[in-house]
């Protein structure tokens, strides 16, 4: 059976555009619960953790350092079948790809500043929610 969690961060861009509300709100029309959310500025050191499964990809060093260029918002996020519709939700990886009406297609840029992460897999969405949040952090 498919899991309820997935994580999510609003990235340095959709945080420096002022894009916070319109970017939850659209999670919460999807019908996502916020179960954690904070707000959070990544070291060098954390950014190349949380993405280290790209370590050996041309664009890691880049990804990197917009990743630590502003403030984020991470947060996990609740609802039936999670991972797959949030996926759909934020649309594809580079926005000129992304479907009308979904997050990036509305609010990134560029493939790589592409306003918000959404976890891949159950099993990903568990690794990058802990690595986000302590269990005090999360309210079911
Ligand atoms: P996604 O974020 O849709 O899961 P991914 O896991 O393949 O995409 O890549 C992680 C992030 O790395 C992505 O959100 C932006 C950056 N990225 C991916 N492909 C890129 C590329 N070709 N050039 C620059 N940045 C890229
Ligand atoms: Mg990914």
């Amino acid at each position: 059976m498919a899991g309820n969690r997935t994580l999510t961060m609003l990235k340095p861009d959709a945080v420096k555009a002022g894009n916070i509300g319109p970017i939850l709100a659209m999670m919460n029309d999807a019908g996502f619960r916020i179960v954690a959310m904070k707000m959070t500025h990544l070291t060098t050191d954390k950014a190349k953790q949380f993405y280290a499964v790209h370590a050996e990809r041309p664009f890691y060093g880049e990804l990197v350092e917009f990743m630590t260029s502003g403030p984020i918002v991470a947060a996990i996020l609740e609802k039936d079948n999670a991972v797959e519709d949030f996926r759909k939700l934020i649309g594809a990886t580079n926005p000129a790809d992304a479907a009308p009406g979904t997050i990036r297609a509305k609010y990134a840029t560029s493939v790589g500043e592409n306003a918000v992460h959404g976890s891949d897999s159950d099993e990903n969405a568990a690794i990058e929610g802990a690595f986000h949040f302590g269990g005090t952090e999360t309210f079911a």
